[in-house]
């Protein structure tokens, strides 16, 4: 096993890997930016290293320094998190390079997975279930325009070098068609220096619904059934469970042994996700594989009561996996919001101080965060400041545990997504489990026509 593992993040997630780390008697280093020196990863690392200014190009991304601190500090291993280098596949070949063990899956299947068109063929290829569209990259407006008249209106053309929602645009007819395929390949190739683009059919307002996946270094593939994630806005996730409400044992079994006969055919090592859209018939389809651990991960550790961090560390020290799909078992419900220094209204960032703070706590409840009292939400990076994560029996007692919690978590002197999770905890198409990628549109269409709430006081002092 590693004795030193570099964690290559910032905030909430390098909390959480540095604590993995501790429990299974491994050191940490942390690397920071200057500004970030106050912050509890650093803190809470056994050494840490500044690796340069807040700009995050010049810190978080910046290989070269990261790579200098792993070697003056001795580091096995480098865990990425998520964002940042985690899904960087020349990054994953220097560390091998360097024989620093990048915790993630090998340069070859980021590489893989990074292009989109490719990663769907593969998928297709193996038997996963896709949307109609072009096999793999599409060269010509010409040979777009066939294979759209094919696949049938509306389709979406999506950039292999995209993912996460961005460099796509829906073409409704045939007169759009050149014109929006020039201006998807040109900003395509600005933003990701691949113009490659693919077709595929367009599904109206879908569920996303997205497998974890473990592996290890010797063919043992796991999943550890699904999670919801349909509450997102501009392709941000704001709320996040599993299991699904709308997922049957039974789709499970099948759709899970699809994603792990994948894997294990691609010689897939390490936690991945692959993300589906399920249509209102209930039929999935394939979308990407994120290659990384997820923001969302910790709702599948509740339901399953694996620590998939440790799992990570694990696989990549050459152990196998700790357990087989047989001993997975999924119990209760786990839901999770993102609390954000944003706008509750506009989602504008909320940078600023932090004045006073309560966290909420109590039987299955988890919050992942680095805020503290006097703790000052900088504006260089993520608004994410806080995951609240409640496990209950059933759905419902989730929702109610859910609510009970966001009313004791005060967070004062910046604005918070807070209350915006309040409203949806009360939301009647939440409660009832109808969810779909619009229902975001739909919330805030409603609260326009309603009265607003009274302003509840929520003061603590001295907290
Ligand atoms: C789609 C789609 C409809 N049809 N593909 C957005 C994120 C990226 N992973 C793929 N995305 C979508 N792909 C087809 N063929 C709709 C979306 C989509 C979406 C997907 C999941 C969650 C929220 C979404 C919001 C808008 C669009």
């Amino acid at each position: 096993m590693f004795k030193k593992i570099l964690v290559a993040n910032r905030g909430e997630i390098a909390l959480r890997i540095i604590r993995a780390c501790r429990e299974m008697g491994i050191k940490t280093v942390a690397v920071y930016s200057s500004v970030d020196v106050d912050s509890l990863h650093v803190r809470f690392a056994d050494e840490s290293v500044c690796i340069g200014p807040p700009r995050n190009d010049k810190s978080y991304l910046n290989i070269l320094n990261i790579m200098s601190a792993a070697l003056v500090t001795g580091a096995e291993a480098i865990h990425p998190g998520y964002g940042y280098l985690a899904e960087n596949a020349s990054f994953a070949r220097i560390c091998d390079d360097h024989r620093i063990k990048f915790i993630g899956p090998s340069p070859r299947m980021l590489r893989l997975m990074g292009d989109k068109a490719k990663a769907k063929e593969t998928m297709r290829g193996l038997g996963v279930p896709t949307l109609p569209g072009s096999d793999g990259e599409v060269g010509t407006v010409k040979e777009g325009i066939q294979i759209a008249e094919e696949i049938g209106y509306p389709i979406l053309i999506k950039a292999s070098g995209g993912g996460g929602g961005k460099g796509m645009r829906i073409v409704r007819h045939k007169d759009d068609f050149m014109r929006s395929f020039e201006a998807v390949q040109g900003e395509a190739g600005a933003a990701f220096g691949n113009s490659a683009l693919y077709l595929e059919r367009y599904l109206g307002d879908p569920r996303h619904i997205e497998f974890q996946v473990l592996a290890d270094e010797h063919g043992n593939v796991i999943h550890l059934g699904e999670r919801e994630c349909s509450i997102q806005r501009r392709h941000q996730k704001l709320i996040e469970e599993s299991p699904s409400p709308v997922m049957t044992s039974r789709r499970r079994r099948t759709l899970g042994s699809i994603v792990t006969d994948a894997c294990k055919k691609l010689d897939y090592s390490s936690a991945g996700t692959m993300e589906f859209l399920m249509d209102t018939q209930g039929k999935y389809y394939f979308l990407e594989m994120n290659t990384r651990i997820q923001v969302e991960h910790p709702v599948t550790e509740f339901v399953t009561g694996i620590d998939i961090i440790k799992e990570m560390i694990n696989v990549a020290a050459g152990e196998p996996l700790s357990l087989k799909q047989s001993e997975v078992k999924l119990s209760g419900h786990s839901l999770e919001c993102r609390i954000n220094a944003e706008d509750p209204e506009t989602f504008a960032p909320s940078p600023g101080k932090i004045t006073a703070c309560n966290v909420p706590g109590g039987l299955g409840v988890r919050v992942d965060t680095t805020i503290y009292k006097d703790y000052t939400v900088l504006p260089y990076y993520d608004s994410l400041i806080a995951k609240l994560i409640v496990h209950a029996p059933t759905r419902r007692e989730a929702i109610l545990r859910m609510r009970r919690c966001l009313g004791e978590f005060v967070i004062e002197g910046i604005k918070t997504t807070v209350r915006f999770h309040e409203g949806v905890m009360k939301d009647p198409e939440f409660l009832s489990g109808k969810l779909s990628t619009s229902f975001i549109e739909r919330y805030f269409s409603k609260a326009l026509n309603e009265q607003p709430d009274v302003e509840r006081v929520r003061t603590i002092h001295g907290a």
